[in-house]
């Protein structure tokens, strides 16, 4: 069976994964689009030569689409009101991360989906299907570097829009950091704090860049993450563990080293689509394997609480300028 997708916000990473459903990846085709620019899913539709139906809005799609499962790749502050939409219909639903910008709006999708009886969300946390990341943990796993006790990482975008404001960089763009660590260790936060360095001309006036976030965990790894949104010259993920016995690096992504000119480089990506390209692909395809078979077994609506969780007491952390506290909630069985 061929599982009918509707995508809600065709945008950047909409229009994306509509092209690797659509191109790449197999099991599934995109029938229903919408988005508040209805220009923009008309574009959509028409660049991929889409077989789809556009819908006014995202509630009318997940009524009438006659979809099997529906992606909600619109704006962050837009995501909790359609996967609420999609539970209440029983409609399996990939989720683009943050799952809700605030921990309580995590809990409403936690408390439906529960209250469904089984999985019907997978958040697009994709750095766990990442090749790199996945030789870290397997690094930390097997005890190659010895017990895990601090991680220096950054996470660098060349610029953002206007739009961004100074809590996104930890609910928009912190939150994979927030995800991918807890997966690493295999821990918990107990608290976080977040400093301001000298402000980057580069930023505009509603936004504080960079900033630098430090998290303790309850096994007491300390982590430092470098977020600087607008670091100009590339897209740039870095990621340090240091262990009792050594240190395991993030692998660079795969560039081309040239010798020329009396200089020897390497590119480096300026877009987040080419970064983790592979991961987008295996984690989509893993949802349309996890509803094909019934049994979703990606990243989860509680990962995406307990990413929230964090990133609440870090947004309180910008404003208060202290060491907040991260009480994660116990898990629910549901979730094991
Ligand atoms: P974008 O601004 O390019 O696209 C968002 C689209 O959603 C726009 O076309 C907009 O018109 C539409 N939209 C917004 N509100 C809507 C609504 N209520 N109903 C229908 N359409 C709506 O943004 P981008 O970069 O594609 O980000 C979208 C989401 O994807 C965000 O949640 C972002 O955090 C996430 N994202 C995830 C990435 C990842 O690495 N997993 C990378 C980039 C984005
Ligand atoms: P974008 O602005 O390019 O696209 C968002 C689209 O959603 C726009 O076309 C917008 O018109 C539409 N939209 C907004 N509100 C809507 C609504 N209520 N109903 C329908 N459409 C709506 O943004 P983007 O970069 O594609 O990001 C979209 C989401 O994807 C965000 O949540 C973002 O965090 C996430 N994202 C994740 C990754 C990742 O690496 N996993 C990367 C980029 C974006
Ligand atoms: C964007 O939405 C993403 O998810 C990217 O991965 C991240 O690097 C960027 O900062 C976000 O805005």
């Amino acid at each position: 069976m061929t599982l009918k997708i509707g995508v809600i916000g065709t945008g950047a990473i909409g229009a994306d994964h509509t092209r690797r459903i659509t191109n790449a990846l197999t099991g599934a085709e995109v029938i229903a689009l919408t988005d508040v620019n209805q220009e923009q899913a008309e574009k959509v539709k028409q660049s991929l030569g889409l077989n789809a139906t556009i819908y006014k809005d995202g509630h009318e799609l997940i009524e009438k689409g006659r979809v099997d499962a529906v992606l909600v790749t619109s704006w962050g502050g837009t995501h909790e009101e359609y996967v609420l939409a999609a539970i209440k219909a029983g409609k399996y639903v990939f989720c683009e991360k943050p799952l809700a910008t605030t921990a309580q709006g995590c809990q409403n999708i936690v408390d439906a989906e529960m209250a469904a009886g089984k999985r019907l969300v997978q958040v697009g946390f994709m750095r766990p299907y990442d090749s790199g990341y996945k030789m870290l943990k397997q690094a930390i796993d097997s005890g190659a570097i010895g017990e895990p006790l601090m991680i220096h990482a950054a996470h660098r975008n060349p610029s953002v829009p206007e739009m961004y404001i100074t809590p996104m960089a930890i609910h928009d763009t912190l939150i994979h950091e927030l995800d991918v660590f807890r997966w690493l260790l295999d821990d918990e936060y107990v608290s976080a704090q977040v400093v301001f360095p000298r402000k980057s001309k580069y930023a505009h006036s509603k936004v504080a860049d960079p900033q630098i976030v430090m998290l303790e965990t309850k096994k007491g790894t300390r982590i430092d993450v470098e977020v600087f949104v607008n670091c100009q010259y590339g897209y740039d993920i870095q990621c340090s563990v240091v262990g009792e016995e050594g240190v395991a690096n993030l692998p660079e992504p795969q560039a081309l080293s040239m010798r020329k000119n009396a200089n020897l480089g390497q590119s480096i990506l300026t877009d987040w689509k080419d970064r983790f390209i592979e991961s987008y692909d295996v984690e989509l395809q893993d949802f349309i394997n996890g509803v094909q078979a019934g049994k979703l077994t990606g990243p989860s609506s509680w990962n995406g609480l307990a990413a929230a969780v964090s990133g609440d007491a870090c947004v309180k952390a910008q404003e208060s300028g202290l060491i907040e506290p991260i009480n994660l909630p116990d898990r629910p069985a549901f979730y094991d």
